[in-house]
């Protein structure tokens, strides 16, 4: 069983007061660290990093070796769901990816078998980092949502607007569905087996949720988060998910009550007053700008001393509202640190 007297992250999340306000920062593996770029040199592929169980689990650890942060989160993308299911995903020398687009014609199909094969270092890395975690960090898995592979999958990559993907959903919705349900169904294996092999904690992230009108955001983020969420939560009630549908503005408390996520991952752009609001119903996550951090490190400080003043810091988790940027020294973010630790 989990030992919840020593994670902050597991004492918030289970509706506990924690000892301490928990932290951790998303992309805290990443290209603002020198012993991440050192160890990224010495491999051709992104991919084959994230498939390469002990560089994958010594890159999760080496954020927490520089900072005292509450969780680790293991070092993977949300792309490999795409390539487990045999879209080509590869990320170019700049970093952004390039996947296969998928048509009506060549919607994937879900072998679980030959999904679990590709995926199976993913496990192996998760549990040699169980392994080194320090006894007060908690271990969080992670998978994208169904709505936003689907973004990859139809887009390729490329604007951020994903409009082949709205108007192939309007244009052919029984098609799009069924990709969603297969997206939905190997979401939920892929999380089920990263439990098993030792996370503690899952976060969704839908990071292009935000670009849906409401009838959309019910049917394609709502829906099958609600059903990833339920079908965790039947076999592993003990394990809390964390919902990120980020840019959801109104939906987001429609997305809390109706997904039953734990607690909800906030973009930069939601008001403090509408986190607090949301804290009636969930924990929350978020949400300090990962520019002001990576730019303006006393900015960065008064805004989390505003963050921390303003919400309730016994259903507060406190984090970034999107991704630390490379560009970001790192000691802004011991300066943050130090601040939320002082308090
Ligand atoms: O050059 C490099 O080293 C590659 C940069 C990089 C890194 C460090 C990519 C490419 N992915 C990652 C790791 C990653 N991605 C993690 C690791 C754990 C952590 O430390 O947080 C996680 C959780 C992700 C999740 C992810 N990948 C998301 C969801 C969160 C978000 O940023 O919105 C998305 C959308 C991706 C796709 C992706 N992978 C990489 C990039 C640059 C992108 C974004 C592309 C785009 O903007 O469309």
């Amino acid at each position: 069983m989990t030992d919840l007297t020593s994670k902050a992250m597991l004492q918030t999340l289970s509706g506990k007061k924690p000892h301490r306000t928990p932290v951790w920062f998303m992309r805290q593996a990443g290209r603002y660290l020198p012993e991440y770029r050192e160890i990224r040199s010495t491999i051709d592929s992104f991919l084959s990093l994230c498939y390469t169980p002990k560089l994958a689990c010594e890159v999760t650890l080496q954020p927490l070796r520089r900072f005292d942060l509450d969780a680790a989160i293991l070092f993977s993308d949300i792309l490999v769901v795409l390539d487990a299911l045999d879209i080509q995903v590869k990320f170019e020398k700049t970093g952004g990816p390039v996947v296969e687009k998928v048509t009506a014609e060549t919607l994937p199909i879900f072998s679980e078998n030959r999904f679990h094969q590709t995926l199976s270092p993913v496990y192996e890395t998760i549990d040699l980092i169980k392994q080194k975690l320090p006894k007060h960090v908690a271990f969080i898995g992670f998978s994208g949502a169904p709505w936003t592979l689907a973004c990859y999958a139809i887009n390729g990559s490329g604007n951020h607007h994903f409009t082949e993907t709205r108007v192939f959903a309007y244009r052919y919705p029984q098609v799009f569905a069924t990709l969603i349900e297969t997206l939905t169904d190997a979401i939920i294996v892929y999380l089920e087996k990263q439990i098993e092999s030792g996370v503690e904690i899952i976060q969704l992230f839908d990071s292009w949720s935000g670009i849906l009108p409401e009838t959309e955001f019910e049917q394609w983020v709502i829906k099958p988060t609600a059903k990833i969420v339920h079908a965790l939560a039947q076999k592993y009630p003990h394990i809390p998910v964390i919902g990120f549908p980020r840019g959801a503005g109104y939906h987001y408390e429609r997305y809390v009550e109706q997904c039953q996520v734990k607690a909800v991952g906030i973009d930069t752009c939601v008001p403090l007053h509408a986190m607090k609001q949301l804290q009636s119903k969930t924990v929350v996550q978020g949400n300090l700008d990962p520019l002001v951090l990576a730019i303006n490190a006393k900015k960065a400080v008064e805004e989390t001393q505003r963050m921390l003043h303003q919400l309730d810091q016994n259903k507060m988790i406190f984090n970034l509202g999107h991704g630390i940027v490379p560009e970001t020294p790192i000691e802004h973010v011991e300066s943050v640190l130090r601040t939320i630790r002082d308090r």
